[in-house]
């Protein structure tokens, strides 16, 4: 079923916002307050305009009309993929029941949990970023991080329509505080770890993008199958647009492999900091970091939450109509990372077996772990047909972990574990160091002519919409 996109009001939607007069004047008063947080906590480096992609509809036949716009300027809609009217619930207690398109009153407080932490991760990304643009390699890269962060606002808005049209007064405050939460705000922090970390760089950016937004991929996933209907075909738009960060993040981390290598081979030298690259070392304690920090974010490998959520049908698998198995998984089991402790006061790191349904963030997390691995391969890749016998790779699942099994204890990349003092003297040769970060930050000087790269990162293979690397993506104020 399609809905035709509106494309003439204040607001456009394809969810005939018209129609709903009260929901309209809501999010139309919501609005200039989501403004007033774009131009306060948004990007800061000031520009005329920018090359931008911005959805205009959801239908086969294209989405996105591309052009230059200014940002504040930019039109952020509401877009729902299109309805399937005979949609049935894919797993959990309500198997085979119709999709709902209203929200029961029994999943009323977890279903606005869930839809609340997924649209605060997404203005809390355009915080942590709204520095880089001073600092970007090139016109190119510039355009990508504002892509970035106008889908990320627009994602917010997918969020905030959903809290506005179904989750009445309770909704409307919500939408109100996912403005006033601010990454790393020592009063009011964002609700999730990784987004109260900085994003100081653009090494953290391509780290971030790679590891951070694909914990998002992996969420909305989830959450597409969701039996409430609205949320499901939200979420599944919203991964259109998702594609393009997660390419951002691939490729941002190939051109600085890839430059690093250039340099290594061209100087016979691992020593590239003199010469202006990024150390693989560097670079490899930087995807420490993001791996472990994402990670995290899958919740606990054990979780009664989850069990609910999927039981309830708020929350799926991954791929969940692939899955070869009852949906349901009452007497099914799965085997999650443990900390076992053998009574002797000496805990290893183990494997334990759990109900299946206490196990979905594991499940989860391992989608992701796979899925992380195969941009560990493109790098090594890289190294490898730079001649170079260097290789990076992913740390242990319980190396530096906040949340679930491993929170309490301290391990190597390798999986060993360590001593609180051990970790606090090695810590330095895994996670980036003050020293590290100056450095990177050192070579973070803007280019923002035409054309020209920094000296750190390669140049992208393609340009963006069939445009070449040296399109004048952007213009500064
Ligand atoms: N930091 O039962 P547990 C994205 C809390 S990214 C702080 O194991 P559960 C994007 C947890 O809330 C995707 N707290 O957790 C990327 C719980 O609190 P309560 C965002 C944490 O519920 C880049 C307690 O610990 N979307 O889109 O099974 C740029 C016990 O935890 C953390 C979603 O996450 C943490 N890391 O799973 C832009 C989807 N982890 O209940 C955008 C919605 C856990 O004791 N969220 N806690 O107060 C969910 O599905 C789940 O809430 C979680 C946690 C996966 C986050």
């Amino acid at each position: 079923m399609t809905t035709a996109s509106d494309y003439s009001e204040k607001i456009p939607n394809n969810v005939e916002l018209r129609e709903d007069r009260r929901l309209q004047r809501a999010l139309e008063s919501w609005q200039p307050n989501f403004l007033n947080w774009w131009e306060s906590m948004g990007p800061t480096l000031p520009t005329q305009d920018v090359y931008l992609r911005t959805a205009i509809n959801v239908g086969r036949e294209g989405w996105a009309h591309f052009g230059h716009v200014a940002m504040k300027d930019y039109r952020w809609g509401i877009f729902l993929a299109e309805r399937d009217p005979g949609r049935q619930i894919g797993f959990g207690a309500h198997k085979g029941e119709p999709a709902w398109q209203k929200v029961p009153g029994e999943y009323r407080a977890d279903l606005q949990r869930l839809i609340v932490i997924q649209g605060d991760t997404e203005p809390a990304s355009v915080e942590q970023q709204r520095n880089l643009g001073a600092t970007a390699p090139s016109l190119y890269d510039l355009r990508n991080l504002f892509q970035v962060n106008v889908e990320e606002g627009r994602h917010l808005w997918a969020m905030v329509y959903l809290l506005h049209a179904y989750f009445g007064r309770e909704g409307r405050e919500e939408a109100e505080e996912l403005l006033h939460r601010n990454s790393g705000s020592l009063e009011s922090p964002r609700i999730l770890g990784a987004f109260n970390e900085e994003t100081p760089d653009w090494l953290s950016f391509y780290m971030f993008t790679y590891f951070t937004d694909r914990d998002g991929k992996y969420q909305l996933g989830t959450l597409k199958e969701s039996a409430f209907d609205p949320l499901s075909r939200t979420c599944e738009f919203m991964l259109k647009e998702e594609a393009h960060h997660m390419m951002v993040g691939t490729t941002g981390v190939d051109r600085v492999v890839e430059r690093t290598a250039q340099v290594m081979v061209e100087n016979d030298t691992d020593d590239v900091a003199a010469l202006g690259a990024i150390p693989l070392p560097v670079i490899q304690k930087y995807l420490n970091f993001h791996y472990s920090v994402s990670l995290d974010l899958f919740g606990g490998e054990t979780s009664t939450n989850v069990a609910n959520y999927f039981t309830a049908g708020l929350k799926g698998r991954w791929l969940e109509g692939r899955r070869q198995d009852d949906h349901q998984l009452t007497s099914d089991s799965i085997m999650v990372d443990a900390l076992d402790d053998a009574g002797d006061g000496q805990p290893s790191i183990g494997q334990l077996e759990v109900s299946a349904l206490v196990g979905l963030n594991t499940d989860l997390r391992r989608e992701y772990i796979a899925d992380c691995q195969g941009g560990v391969n493109r790098w090594n890749k890289i190294l490898a047909g730079a001649g170079l016998p260097h290789r990076v790779k992913l740390p242990h699942i319980a190396f530096n972990r906040r949340v679930g099994a491993f929170a309490g204890i301290e391990a190597s990349p390798d999986g060993e574990l360590l001593s609180a003092d051990e970790w606090a003297a090695r810590q330095g040769e895994w996670l980036p160091t003050d020293v590290d970060k100056t450095y990177v930050r050192s070579l973070m000087r803007p280019v923002h002519e035409r054309g020209k790269i920094a000296a750190w990162i390669a140049p992208p293979r393609n340009g963006i919409n069939g445009k070449p690397f040296d399109y004048d993506y952007v213009h500064l104020a």
